[in-house]
């Protein structure tokens, strides 16, 4: 294909897991552990805040122990050299992207590091814990706060601006996601559907691989930078 002019990137687990931080839905997956619906859905919440609290002051706190691999670091450099348009959205929740030198990186699915408020909506930077009791710092109601993260059935962030990057993009690149999740899932048909090229960057097949342009398969560390290196060269 000729140089692209607009690359739109969607970034799963996978390209966290090198650094250490567990995927969903692989063998020892998070999923594994914690039922779905106990800790990624608004009833699993209102049900039991304690459990989600620990669930996610538990993975706050990991944070301080990762670093960003040689995929993130590779995707900074790509948006500091690239001539045209980058739109870097993951669908990941840690902040290794931003430790890994982007910027203006889209979180669809929020931030381990925000919360805000189900009392008045205030949102803010967290890093410690969060309990059924913490007040929120704007209102003060007590058990105001959650973790600002997109559970199952809630509408993920910024929609309409990933909609049209998706739409007006000539190359969309997926890296490190099962494509198992809707509706970042669907993006590539969308893409497709406005004529870009599409690439898959994964371990492995996965669910949604049918549907690229081109699949490549092995460990985000070895074929984002080699992938990165292609673009820039
Ligand atoms: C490597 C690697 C290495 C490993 N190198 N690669 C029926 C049909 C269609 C849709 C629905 C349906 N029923 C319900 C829905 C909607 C639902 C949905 O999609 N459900 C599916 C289960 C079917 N979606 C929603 O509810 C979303 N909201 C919504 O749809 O709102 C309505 C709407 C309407 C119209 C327009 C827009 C919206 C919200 C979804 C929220 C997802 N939240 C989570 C949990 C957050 C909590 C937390 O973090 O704890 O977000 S789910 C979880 O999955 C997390 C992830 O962001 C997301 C995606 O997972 P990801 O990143 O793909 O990880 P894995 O583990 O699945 O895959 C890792 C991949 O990496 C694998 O392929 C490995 O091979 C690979 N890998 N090591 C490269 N070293």
């Amino acid at each position: 294909m000729t140089d692209p002019s607009h690359i739109v990137i969607l970034t799963g687990a996978g390209i966290s897991a090198e650094s250490g931080i567990d995927t969903f839905r692989d063998a020892g997956g998070v999923w594994e552990n914690h039922p779905i619906e106990q800790v990624a859905t608004p009833e699993g919440f209102a049900k039991d805040p304690e459990l989600v609290h620990r669930f996610y002051n538990l993975r706050r706190a990991a944070l301080s122990t990762v670093e960003p691999n040689a995929a993130h670091i590779a995707l900074g450099r790509l948006q500091d050299a690239f001539q045209g348009q980058l739109t870097l959205v993951t669908q990941n929740v840690d902040d290794l992207h931003e430790r890994g030198g982007s910027t203006d990186v889209i979180h669809m699915h929020g931030e381990l590091l925000s919360a805000f408020c189900t009392a008045c909506d205030h949102r803010w930077e967290q890093r410690s814990d969060l309990s059924p009791t913490t007040p929120c710092p704007a209102c003060r109601t007590a058990g105001g706060p959650r973790p600002d993260i997109v559970w199952f059935g809630e509408m993920p962030y910024q929609m309409r601006r990933l909609e049209a990057a998706v739409q007006s993009c000539d190359l969309f690149v997926s890296i490190g996601t099962s494509g198992a999740v809707y509706p970042a899932a669907g993006f590539v048909h969308l893409a497709r559907t406005f004529d870009a090229q599409t690439l898959e960057l994964n371990l492995e097949a996965s669910q949604g691989s049918a549907a690229f342009d081109e699949a490549r398969h092995g460990p985000a560390t070895q074929l984002v930078p080699q992938w990165v290196n292609s673009i820039l060269s």
